[in-house]
């Protein structure tokens, strides 16, 4: 393998809605330059960076994978990402980690929720960007349609560079705009061979029109330029270009391509492009990086002879490898088999067998230069998002911030016994995916598993049961509710018995009152005259307190209230702490039932960011669940919704969300608190409760 230093390397992030043709292209691009040996299909599952097991499955991509292009000299680094909303981490490790974003469209699909989402992420990354509309050959390809949606979707400085030579089935070849050349692909070419001739006669009026808004364009980007050109002065393509690359620079221009990526038309063109206009490593401004431990700052210049600086971007296991971290050096070289330092887990790590990748073939490397990216199996302490640097100069590179979950469902163990093995497994994939999150949660009795949407959490449990031979059925989450109460009352708990000898005895009289919401629980000792012997006052409380986790309506803690003990009695010979506990257990149960006991639920949180022509949908159905609407203001070209909505109705919300609005729309939402339940719905919980409880009864 040749060797590529900093100026002669690209890193291109392949991102756009799942199904627009990002792997495909990826496959195509590597295939064209003899870079990848084979031509793959997702239709036989043999696609480069398509290659894990639940990939092959499915048809679609999941995992953030890597590919290489060699052209002209350059190494193109291709970070293949997954397009789907639920799996948003990996394309965002995936343009984190590269310099551009290659945002991949259909022809006939245009602009989706996939597009939108890439699109700003690559904009929060500062990143260049160009379009590229494949599958021009499809059945309703339309390149006029798909570039107005970009501009009016995505973004008003998109600009075509090439134009294609018919549509749909018809679709045959694409004119560059800035050399002024036309491709037509050979009829059946299996590497994108084509033949260079001059501007078919039935695209020029089209095409001199493009080619004016391109140089209008770009030229008025420039201001010595849009005086040549106001002034009617020719513009060389050199000049051209070197407009183009700075305005690109500056994300005021975005160039937009077109191709077919399964049929390898237009691949070689855009090879071209992306060694002429994505910037080197080696051109990027330097990395802010921190000291570890400390807050001082480090400049790390994307050279060769900066301290090592490398990025962890991902972590998957893999079958016969186990673990494999995919990094990104920024600064510094790494040579095979050199030692490394984690200053995050004071951890030095060996790299043995240090490589690149191509799709799921590992090509052994001596060394990487600053801006490259590697892989490397079998690291004993790092993650995704630790940052490998030298003893030396032990710095940490700025973490990715990846989405945080949206969706909870509860996981049980289908074969009793496997619940340790399932919360083994889930801990690992937690550690290799950070959008996925785990818990168990004590209140409700249930493992919950968290993800960025139902997919996500499928493919968790897949892995699961792949990886780690155990098997989990989704449930639906239980709802922590709590109990409170809203009244005063007292009364008395007494606890006798008498069994030959020694007894037992214990008597006690208190009194409930309700606390603020939050207040907590509190014990007051108001026992005058010596009533209950002040060692036993203690065992009352804990004899409370363990009744009131148990409920009084439906089996559910209850919360902010007070307990005054004031009065009781007691018996020197059989009085003793059980005793006294016993009795504060029967007072509770006397007591509580008369102080109008309530249930309180989990409300959340709700932002919901909507176009604006779906509002009433969204706010309709927040409204069926009994959902609060605060009120809506503009964010961007959506609007942003914020609700008050109990928990209990947000079972499956996203998915609900995702289908009212074309998956147009997204949300968060944040505990808030609890709050008194409406007694309608608290009815039908207390009505479940009972009915369960009455059916265990039953059973024993
Ligand atoms: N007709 C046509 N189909 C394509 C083209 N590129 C990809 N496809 C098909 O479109 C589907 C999605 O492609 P894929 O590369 O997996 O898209 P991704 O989800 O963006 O990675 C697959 O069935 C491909 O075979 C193309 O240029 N023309
Ligand atoms: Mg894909």
């Amino acid at each position: 393998m040749k060797e590529y230093p900093s100026t002669h390397i690209r890193n291109v992030a392949v991102v756009g809605h799942g199904g627009s043709g990002k792997t495909s292209l990826v496959d195509a691009l590597a295939f064209v330059a003899g870079s990848s040996k084979r031509h793959g299909r997702i239709k036989d599952g043999s696609s480069l960076t398509d290659y894990s097991p639940d990939e092959i499955e499915r048809g679609y991509s999941i995992n953030l994978a890597l590919a290489f292009a060699e052209w002209e000299g350059v190494k193109v680094n291709l970070f293949d990402t997954p397009g789907y909303l639920d799996f948003a981490g990996e394309a965002l490790a995936g343009i984190w980690a590269a310099d551009a974003s290659l945002i991949v469209l259909g022809a006939s699909a245009g602009v989706e929720t996939g597009t939108e989402k890439v699109w700003d992420y690559s904009r929060a990354c500062e990143h260049e960007a160009i379009f590229f509309v494949s599958m021009m050959d499809k059945e309703h390809a339309d390149f006029a349609k798909v570039y107005a949606q970009i501009r009016e979707r995505l973004s008003p400085k998109a600009i075509p560079v090439e134009i294609p030579i018919g549509a749909g089935p018809d679709f045959r070849g694409i004119v560059n705009l800035i050399s002024r050349t036309a491709h037509v692909y050979k009829p059946g070419t299996k590497t994108g061979e084509y033949d260079e001739l001059p501007i078919p006669k039935e695209i020029q009026a089209e095409y001199e029109r493009y080619e004016n808004d391109l140089i209008e364009t770009v030229a008025s980007t420039d201001d010595t330029l849009v005086e040549r050109y106001l002034e009617g002065k020719e513009i060389s393509h050199d000049e051209l270009v070197t407009a183009m690359r700075a305005a690109m620079k500056r994300r005021e221009l975005f160039p937009v391509f077109c191709g077919a990526a399964e049929l390898t038309f237009g691949a070689r063109a855009l090879l071209s492009e992306i060694v002429e206009l994505t910037p080197a490593p080696a051109d990027n401004p330097a990395v802010h990086a921190e000291k570890w431990g400390t807050a001082e700052k480090v400049e790390l210049a994307e050279r060769d002879d900066a301290p090592f600086s490398a990025l962890v971007f991902k972590t998957v296991s893999e079958p016969h490898v186990g673990d494999v971290s995919l990094f990104r050096v920024y600064s510094g070289t790494v040579r095979n088999g050199q030692e490394v330092f984690n200053p995050a887990r004071n951890a030095l790590e060996k790299l043995n067998h240090l490589s690149i990748s191509q799709g799921k073939d590992k090509i052994e490397v001596d060394l990487l230069h600053a801006g490259d990216v590697g892989v490397i199996a079998k690291l004993r302490d790092t993650h995704s998002n630790d940052t490998l640097a030298t003893h030396a100069v032990p710095v940490v590179l700025p973490r990715i911030p990846f989405p945080e979950p949206i969706i909870h469902v509860a996981v049980e163990a289908k074969e009793r016994g496997d619940e340790e093995k399932i919360n083994l497994g889930l801990a690992k994939l937690a550690e290799e995916d950070p959008t996925f999150h785990w818990e168990y949660n004590p209140d409700v009795r249930q493992t919950w598993i968290y993800g960025l949407g139902e997919r996500h959490l499928e493919v968790i449990l897949g892995r699961l049961a792949r990886k780690f031979g155990v098997h989990a059925i989704q449930t639906k989450p239980k709802i922590p509710y709590r109990e409170t109460i809203k009244g005063k009352a007292e009364g008395q708990g007494r606890h006798k018995k008498q069994t030959g000898g020694r007894g037992q005895f214990g008597d006690c009289w208190i009194r409930m009152l309700p606390m603020p919401r939050g207040g907590g629980y509190v014990f007051e000792d108001q026992i005058v005259g010596g009533s209950i012997p002040s060692k036993f006052i203690p065992a009352v409380d804990r004899g409370v307190q363990e009744a009131a986790v148990r409920g009084i309506l439906a089996g559910h803690p209850v919360v902010d209230f007070k307990v005054q003990l004031f009065d009781g009695s007691y018996h020197t010979v059989d009085s003793n702490e059980m005793s006294f506990k016993l009795a504060g257990i029967l007072a509770f149960r006397n007591v509580s039932p008369n102080c109008k006991p309530v249930l309180l639920e989990p409300l959340a949180d709700l932002e919901v960011l909507t176009p604006e022509e779906y509002l009433g949908a969204v706010m309709g159905d927040l409204n069926s669940r009994r959902g609060q609407i605060l009120g809506s203001e503009p964010d961007g070209k959506l609007l942003k919704l914020k609700a008050v909505v109990p928990e209990a109705e947000l079972y499956k919300y996203a998915t609900q969300l995702h289908s009212l609005t074309q998956g147009r729309s997204t949300f968060r939402k944040k505990f808030k608190g609890y709050a008194e339940m409406p007694a309608e719905a608290a009815a039908k919980v207390i009505e479940e409760y009972q009915k369960t409880k009455k059916e265990k009864e039953e059973e024993a």
